[in-house]
């Protein structure tokens, strides 16, 4: 059974060390295998499968999302998730034997071990999915595990516990420490032996520069300013509803939210027009969620303060329904591109709109942001669609869907480039991030080793046969491979008989 931490704050004088405390069953907990362990943590599906209202309703009522989103993008990933592990984690974590071309007669295993101790730091906006799905990878893998949930919904969090203690765990295997940041920082400081972050871009910079002093390997999932590609042969009633609702969903609280249109400008006005007629459909009561964390306000009143100064025009929305509700708004203009709602992420229901001639100019003007995390191409030719994703910098790219899709498909790997941070979550790239591969060689003919031909006393035949050795490695085409092969042959069989004589 897991056991929590207190609450801890930055206030409490000796915070428990939960990283120390979690390396107790670690080792115990790597050495059922990882055929057990994902058994062993089927538990959890069962939990979310069982308790899905209760967690729609704490998930909506603590982060404000709608009840079909609670469930279509966070639990029904969760469950997805936990199958999957069981289905796939064994062939990805299994040891696999490593041919060796040049020593055939060695055998060698490169294996996935454990980091150890992984602290999971997570956000608001998605408040079970990522710290639920990231904590059962890195316990799938063999690590302990300590998770530090944002602030802002800490009952949600409470629930991952719960499904854990479902589970049958060593104890202190997962421990969940209620905080701030600055119960962050000091669990940082604590040196874990992985840390997986979500959130800004300003405090992953803090986290990362944390680790550096160890350093401990650091994964950041760092958000984003995704942008959709409308290309002139799309079905544009398609593109538009599925944008508006990529733009707006959880209140555009969604690192993959779509923040930037991109659409050819000889279907651009039909576009807009299209999705600021979705946009003012939306229903604010039932289907928008709200503010979740206070800080966004200000930066949502910043963005529109900017956008006014510039001259943006609101084809929908531009104001505020509620306090903590925003309408959603497409913002066009000749001034977009310098804008904040461009060049930042508004992290709300803020869509800014650019139009582009071509392909190479919707690569340049998409590239043209530190941020990398998802794409959307809407194109009836998928051949040019896949062709432009290549050249897109976005870790998940959909075509004719939102790039966000991918994050509730456990196969998929998760993450992004550039300001969006590295490393990866979900699908086999997760598994292999919380891991290290360790290499095992050994004879295939037992224990008893013949004497190493190339080790001292040096001579000339140990060169020769060396050198000749290095040409057979070179050499390209089969009578190149054969000469050179014979000389090896007759220069290792001179060093052996030369070393039998020593
Ligand atoms: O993020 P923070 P917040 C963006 C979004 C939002 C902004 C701030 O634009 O407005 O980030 O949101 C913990 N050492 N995203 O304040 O500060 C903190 O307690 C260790 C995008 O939620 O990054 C919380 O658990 N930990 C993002 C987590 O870090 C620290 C999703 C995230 O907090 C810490 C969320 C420190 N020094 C926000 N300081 C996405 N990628 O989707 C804070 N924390």
């Amino acid at each position: 059974m897991s056991r929590s931490a207190k609450t801890a704050d930055a206030s409490t004088p000796t915070l428990a060390d939960p990283i120390a405390a979690g390396r107790a069953h670690q080792r115990e907990w790597e050495e059922l295998g990882v055929e057990e362990r994902v058994r062993r943590l089927q538990p959890a599906g069962d939990f979310i499968d069982e308790h899905l209202d209760e967690l729609a309703t704490v998930i909506h009522e603590e982060n404000g999302k709608p009840r079909v989103e609670a469930i279509g993008h966070e639990l029904l990933g969760a469950i997805a998730y936990v199958r999957w592990l069981g289905d796939k984690a064994t062939s990805i974590l299994g040891p696999k034997e490593r041919p060796l071309k040049w020593l055939p007669h060695r055998q060698c295993n490169v294996a996935r071990r454990p980091f150890g101790v992984v602290l999971v730091i997570s956000p608001w906006n998605i408040p079970f999915l990522i710290p639920f799905s990231q904590v059962l990878g890195a316990l799938a893998a063999g690590n302990a595990v300590v998770l530090k949930p944002s602030e802002v919904t800490p009952e949600t969090a409470t629930w991952v516990e719960r499904a854990l203690d479902a589970c049958d765990l060593p104890p202190s295997l997962f421990q969940l420490v209620q905080g701030d940041g600055r119960v962050g920082a000091r669990l940082v400081d604590n040196r874990p032996d992985k840390v997986l972050f979500t959130g800004s871009v300003a405090t992953g910079k803090k986290v990362m520069a944390a680790c550096a002093e160890f350093p401990v390997p650091v994964s950041l999932e760092l958000g984003g300013i995704d942008a959709a590609i409308v290309r002139a042969d799309a079905d544009l009633e398609y593109a538009a509803s599925t944008i508006a609702w990529g733009a707006t969903f959880n209140h555009g609280q969604v690192c993959a939210s779509v923040e930037r249109l991109l659409a050819h400008e000889s279907v651009f006005d039909e576009l807009v027009e299209r999705i600021a007629d979705k946009m003012e459909r939306i229903n604010p009561y039932e289907d928008l969620s709200r503010v979740t964390f206070e800080g966004q306000k200000k930066v949502l009143e910043r963005h529109l303060a900017d956008a006014e100064n510039r001259g943006l025009t609101a084809l929908a929305g531009g104001g505020w329904i509620s306090s903590d509700k925003m309408e959603p708004t497409l913002l066009v203009g000749d001034a977009v591109e310098g804008a904040d709602v461009w060049r930042h992420e508004s992290f709300g229901p803020v869509l800014a709109a650019m139009s582009f001639r071509d392909d190479d100019h919707a690569v340049a003007l998409h590239n043209a942001t530190d941020f990398g995390l998802t794409a959307s191409i809407f194109t009836c030719d998928l051949d040019r669609g896949r062709q432009l994703a290549t050249r897109l910098k976005a870790g998940n790219v959909a075509i004719n869907d939102l790039g966000a899709m991918h994050y509730s498909q456990p196969e998929i790997p998760w993450g992004g480039a550039g300001a969006s941070g590295f490393g990866r979550s979900h699908g086999p790239e997760g598994l292999l991030a919380v891991t290290w591969p360790q290499a095992v060689d050994h004879s295939r003919f037992g224990a008893s080793e013949p004497k190493r031909p190339w080790s001292y006393p040096y001579d000339h035949d140990l060169e020769d046969a060396l050198a000749a050795f290095a040409h057979l490695v070179a050499a390209r085409g089969p009578l190149a491979v054969a000469a050179s092969a014979g000389r090896t042959a007759v220069g290792m069989l001179r060093v052996l008989t030369g070393k039998a004589r020593t």
